[in-house]
């Protein structure tokens, strides 16, 4: 039974896997059993971040790629499928964040953090299950959203536009997917330790309100959200998709 949790024969891609969350549950697959083939934009930390999990016995690929090039992503998917095999697990982890008052947001800040954010997960999801369907396989896809899938604070419009679409999005492709094996939900992290968080961890004032407001009294981790990403990538959530998983130390649970 527990073997179920196991991810042994599987291939995941991974986006946003040379740091935080991204890196997080490309370990946590790792150790499952996973292949993985890691997608950031920087070359160097994606080698790094190879070079470690390789430790793990398990093939891994680094393929650098820019997000923000969606109209590229369908070929450059399929350029991969020759050389690492059809991912059957996708994670779509990568994301930004342009802190502004939405008065002050630029047009570009929108855009960039849209398009990183919400519409290369879909063009990616697109190709994923595109190359599925054509074999006739299953699959399971994990989309990153946020607790501002379904709360929001200042200065976070584009943030919070682009992870309140990963929610529903999610939601939109596990129905027209169902019916072809293929499974798709998402976590929404709390306040996580991470890069893109590193600006509030050190905000004396921020770091005690997550603390406080937190009922769990801490910030999360990047582990924290690898072990329900086994488990949305593993047989034992067959029966699970379509929902948004909050990993937020029961911050939404509460006023
Ligand atoms: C912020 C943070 C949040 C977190 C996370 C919370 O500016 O408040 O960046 O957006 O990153 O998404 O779930």
């Amino acid at each position: 039974m527990m073997d179920q949790f196991r991810l042994d024969g599987r291939l995941a891609l991974i986006t946003g896997a040379n740091k935080g969350i991204g890196l997080g549950i490309a370990r946590g697959m790792a150790a499952a059993g996973a292949d993985v083939i890691l997608v950031a934009r920087n070359r160097d930390e994606l080698d790094a971040a190879a070079g470690e999990l390789r430790q793990s016995g398990r093939r891994v690929a680094a393929a650098p790629f820019d997000l923000r090039q969606t109209a590229e992503i369908p070929a450059w998917y399929e350029s991969l499928v020759p050389q690492h095999g059809c991912p059957d697990i996708l994670v779509n982890a990568a994301g930004i964040t342009r802190r502004a008052p939405a008065e002050e947001l630029t047009l570009d800040d929108w855009n960039e953090t849209i398009t990183v954010n919400l519409t290369a997960v879909f063009v990616l999801c697109q190709a994923f299950a595109r190359r599925l369907i054509a074999a006739g396989a299953k699959g399971k896809i994990i989309n990153i959203a946020s607790l501002m899938t379904a709360a929001t604070r200042r200065t976070t419009a584009a943030y919070t536009a682009s992870k309140g679409g990963i929610g529903q999005l999610t939601k939109a492709l596990a129905i027209d997917w169902a019916d072809r094996g293929i499974l798709v939900n998402a976590i929404a992290p709390g306040y996580i330790a991470t890069r893109l968080t590193e600006p509030l961890r050190t905000d004396p004032e921020f770091d005690a309100w997550v603390k406080k407001r937190t009922p769990l009294g801490r910030w999360g981790t990047p582990e924290d959200i690898a072990l329900p990403a086994v488990f949305l990538a593993s047989a034992a959530s067959d029966f699970v998709t379509g929902q948004v998983i909050f990993v937020d130390g029961g911050w939404l649970a509460t006023f």
